[in-house]
């Protein structure tokens, strides 16, 4: 990049098209002085400095959390709100049952209203970013712009951000305009606008994690999975893992799991002692973009460049690796404190928490210590896991596609469809009990299409006519599984170990791929009979096993007949050979 130190030009003066947007945004919402990120170490220190003096990050043990920091939300701005994100396409049908909808032009005059003069006396912050590594073809580029200093310090861990983005974005000529206000952060005035037809996203009154972290979720997912479908690729709300296998042979998996359902977890997976001459190494671990490849397979990247994951549940015994990586260098969202100001979370197993995530004494009547979707931010490169082929250009081939929820019953622990149409109905058909990732009741069973209901930015029926698309154009098209980590017994116990174990299931999912291993046909798919998985060293209660591969007939007639229900929704616009997959599975179940 022809930016040696003497001649670096101005950020400003990088991209005309850039340059007039701040312009304009500025002349409406009249902040008291604009920055460019250039994106370098020394400026995220100074934003963070500035945080400090303000009080509004709080700094951790020093000896025992390097580098890391607290961030204390509003109470009432801790998740992604559904309720309150909008696709705003010319027309309704096209952003579909599955979204909420709002008029364009009547979207863009609402935000206009609340946007006028909401940054004075703050600072406007320019936020240029790059989806994807900076040299890759299948990258792409956005801005944003906020009024949020915690937004940019988040934004420059999760994102290729500062001058080489902005770089980028003069040569492609295009990038996702984000328009960010924190506004008074009052859940009546909050709205997370989305115009897939015009690649600009319009967010105001929240300051956190997807409603805010525009790169992510708004442009990651919902307006890529507009470009992708129009482009002939898929944005997925997916992790990406490499699976070094006994015999040194390298898979990949892209697996699809609706939020706090365990992403994060199984793209970090430890194998257990008593699996030896497995390595895993994590891609990416919320979000993939797949790319038919010329060699007729699936290729994918991680648009991401660090981790804005779950801290409730990592300890030691759960992930080794995710605990590690957050000793160091890592922003910590709504965790509690110990006497000595080290973060501390449910699920830790040490330590004793004196400070909530709210920062009034602790008082286990008044609900948990840390807030149940509690964040870490923390670069990729932090992690001990991180694949030496996670920046590559062209991605990583991807071997199987997994689907999952969180299911106490119904949901067989895995299940491989019987190929491609049948698997996207497979997916289609996902539901998980919800969790504190979003506003609202948790634990309520929901259909969760491909683990996309709340990032979808366009109508699902063409969502799946698309997925059918895409793999008619691969040769060497992946083969596709369901998976549910979460069955309970009577108790409401969990019957599966999860975690590091979960790779016992993944590794029949690969010796599936090559044509190594058995399974038992089913009216849903193909199961592993108990014989198919390796279980040496894995302690089960008896009879659980076979409880976690039963298909029980009379709950999956009813499970599919609320997913005809579920479909029916769609229309005509449901692609048919859906219901042609769900009738095959209807009548094989008699
Ligand atoms: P998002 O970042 O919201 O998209 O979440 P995610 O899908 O990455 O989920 P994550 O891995 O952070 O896990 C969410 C919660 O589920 C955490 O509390 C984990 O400890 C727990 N969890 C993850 N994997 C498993 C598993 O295999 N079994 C069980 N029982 N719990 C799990
Ligand atoms: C999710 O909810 O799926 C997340 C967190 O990964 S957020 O960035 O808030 O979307
Ligand atoms: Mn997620």
């Amino acid at each position: 990049m022809a930016t040696a130190a003497h001649t670096m030009t101005p950020l400003p003066e990088l991209c005309g098209a850039v340059t007039a947007w701040v312009s304009s945004v500025r002349e409406l919402t009249q902040p008291a002085a604009v920055h460019w990120c250039e994106g370098t170490e020394a400026e995220a220190r100074e934003l963070t400095a500035g945080l400090l003096r303000a009080g509004e990050l709080l700094p951790l043990n020093a000896a025992k959390f390097p580098g890391c920091h607290l961030y204390r939300s509003k109470p009432s701005d801790v998740a992604r709100v559904e309720h309150l994100t909008y696709i705003c396409t010319r027309s309704q049908e096209d952003a579909g049952p599955n979204n909420h909808w709002m008029d364009p032009q009547a979207a863009r005059a609402k935000m206009r209203e609340l946007f006028r003069g909401c940054m004075r006396g703050r600072t406007l912050y320019v936020i240029p970013y790059c989806m994807g590594p900076l040299g890759s073809p299948l990258a792409r580029c956005g801005v944003e712009i906020t009024d949020s200093p915690y937004v940019v310090i988040n934004m420059l861990v999760m994102t290729r951000a500062g001058r080489a983005a902005l770089e980028r974005i003069a040569r492609d000529g295009s990038f996702v305009r984000g328009l960010h206000s924190i506004g008074e952060l009052d859940p009546e005035r909050r709205f997370i606008m989305h115009f897939p037809e015009e690649l600009a996203i319009e967010s105001y009154g929240s300051g956190y994690g997807g409603n805010a972290l525009l790169g992510k979720k708004c442009h990651a997912l919902r307006i890529a999975s507009w470009q992708a479908r129009e482009e002939g690729w898929l944005a997925e709300h997916m992790l990406i893992v490499g699976l070094e296998s006994p015999r040194g042979e390298t898979h990949y998996l892209a697996c699809a799991f609706p939020s706090a359902c365990g992403k994060t977890n199984l793209a970090m997976l430890i194998p257990p002692a008593s699996l030896p001459g497995w390595r895993v190494f994590t891609v990416g671990d919320d979000i993939a973009w797949l790319h038919p490849g010329a060699d007729g397979r699936l290729w994918a990247i991680n648009p991401e460049a660090g981790l804005f994951g779950v801290v409730p549940g990592t300890n030691p015994e759960t992930n080794r690796n995710a605990y590690d990586m957050i000793r160091r260098d890592t922003l910590f969202t709504n965790v509690a404190l110990t006497a000595d100001s080290q973060p501390w979370w449910e699920g830790l197993k040490s330590g004793k928490p004196v400070t909530d995530w709210q920062g009034r004494p602790y008082d286990p009547a008044r609900g948990p210590a840390a807030h149940p979707n509690a964040r870490f931010t923390v670069s990729a490169k932090r992690n001990p896991g991180y694949s030496p082929h996670a920046e590559d250009a062209r991605g990583v081939p991807i071997t199987a596609l997994v689907f999952g929820g969180r299911r106490r019953e119904v949901a067989p622990l895995v299940y491989e469809a019987r190929d491609w149409a049948h698997g996207v109905l497979v997916g289609a058909s996902v539901a998980s009990e919800t969790t504190a990732a979003m506003v609202g009741q948790p634990g309520v069973l929901r259909r969760d299409p491909m683990a996309m209901q709340p990032f979808c930015g366009y109508n699902f029926a063409d969502y799946w006519q698309h997925w059918l698309n895409v793999g008619a154009t691969l040769t060497r098209a992946p083969r596709i599984y369901h998976v549910n980590w979460f069955r309970r017994d009577a108790e409401g116990r969990f019957l599966w170990p999860g975690y590091g174990e979960n790779l016992r299931v993944l590794a029949w999912m690969l010796e599936r791929c090559a044509g190594r291993a058995g399974a038992s046909e089913s009216a849903i798919g193909q199961l592993p009979r108990v014989e198919d998985l390796n279980v040496a060293g894995l302690d089960l209660k008896p009879g659980a096993l076979a409880a976690l591969l039963a298909v029980d007939p009379a709950l999956w007639r009813q499970e599919l007949a609320d997913i005809r229900e579920y479909l029916g929704r769609y229309g005509s616009r449901l692609p048919a050979a859906l219901l042609k997959e769900l009738e095959t599975s209807a009548r094989r179940l008699g």
